[in-house]
């Protein structure tokens, strides 16, 4: 029985158990059958390269994604329309991409140009793309895990972060094909201690982020009408790093954004869903100065310092 997709907006309560039941209620019973353990996909990413199953199954999965790179990696999930391949994604999205960001690098046009350029380089298929999540930026040498809910279907697996030489990791390896089967992990929705809500304006908390172990909700409320969709990524920030800093560098169009070597370590995040969708991070926290970051965040303020004291202080 296949689990159709759920498009109520999440409350804003820390009921994290709403969402599940949200999904349950479209979904037949399973006669007989116990909820089974957390489906864990292993990707190891190197410096550009994933490494993983070619398939996976549908349903809850948690992705454990160890970079033994570097430099800083992620991966965004995009399930592609019927009908279309990772050559077509490479060939008119990735090209498209490519072109824009060759015009903005080498000044031959502004942010406004180039923004055009590309909206006009998209195929319109591109519309029918729908980002489906995945595990946020991750630092040389650490793991990170994020939990989404997959539907069978064709994806494409992709870091767009750039070389110090401004090159983006997917024109170097970083891109490819994911077949989602229609079998399902039937493994159930993690369960959260903490909830950040994304919005356009705001990202919203809920629970406290003290040291040690957590699992944290992220709840994609709303997107912007155009350009990249919200998403969360938890930075660590040494010395005097100031988060503005970290937001500016997470915008792709900034001529050193998301470019190595990154500003802050790391520590995961969720990539992009549709409105409705939550993800799950799980993260250990240690005592220091930590920020949540939006891509695109600096010019709307979608960014949110914490600090994780001692467990010692009083
Ligand atoms: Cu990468």
């Amino acid at each position: 029985m296949r689990v159709r997709s759920c498009h109520a907006v999440v409350g804003t309560t820390l009921a994290v158990a709403s969402l599940a039941g949200c999904r349950q209620a479209d979904r037949a019973p399973d006669e007989g059958r116990a909820a089974s353990e957390t489906h864990v996909v292993e990707v190891t990413a190197r410096d550009y390269s994933f490494d993983m199953a070619a398939e996976i199954p549908s349903g809850w999965t948690t992705f454990l994604m160890n970079n033994e790179g570097e430099e800083h990696h992620f991966f965004l999930l995009s399930r592609l329309p019927e009908g279309k391949t990772i050559v077509d994604y490479g060939t008119d999205v990735g090209v498209a991409y490519g072109t824009a960001w060759d015009s903005l690098r080498t000044g031959a046009m502004d942010r406004a140009e180039a923004g055009q350029l590309l909206g006009q380089l998209l195929p319109e298929w591109y519309g029918s793309v729908v980002a489906m999540g995945g595990v946020g930026l991750v630092a040389p040498g650490r793991v990170a895990q994020t939990s989404v809910y997959l539907e069978p279907g064709t994806y494409v697996m992709e870091c767009y972060m750039k070389t110090t030489d401004g090159v983006f990791h997917s024109v170097l390896g970083m891109e490819r094909s994911l077949t989602v089967a229609e079998d399902s992990s039937d493994a159930p929705e993690p369960v959260a201690d903490i909830a950040i809500t994304l919005s356009n304006d705001a990202i919203t908390i809920e629970g406290e982020p003290n040291a040690g172990e957590h699992t944290v909700a992220v709840r994609f409320l709303e997107h912007p009408p155009v350009g990249l969709g919200n998403d969360v990524h938890l930075a660590r920030l040494t010395g005097d790093r100031d988060i503005v800093d970290v937001a500016r560098w997470m915008d792709w169009m900034e001529i050193d954004g998301l470019e190595a070597p990154a500003p802050a370590e790391f520590l995961g995040g969720a990539e992009e869903m549709p409105v409705g969708y939550t993800a799950y991070l799980t993260v250990e926290l240690e005592p220091g100065r930590y920020g949540w970051v939006t891509e695109t965040s600096a010019g709307r303020g979608l960014f949110q310092e914490f600090t994780v004291e001692s467990s010692a202080s009083p």
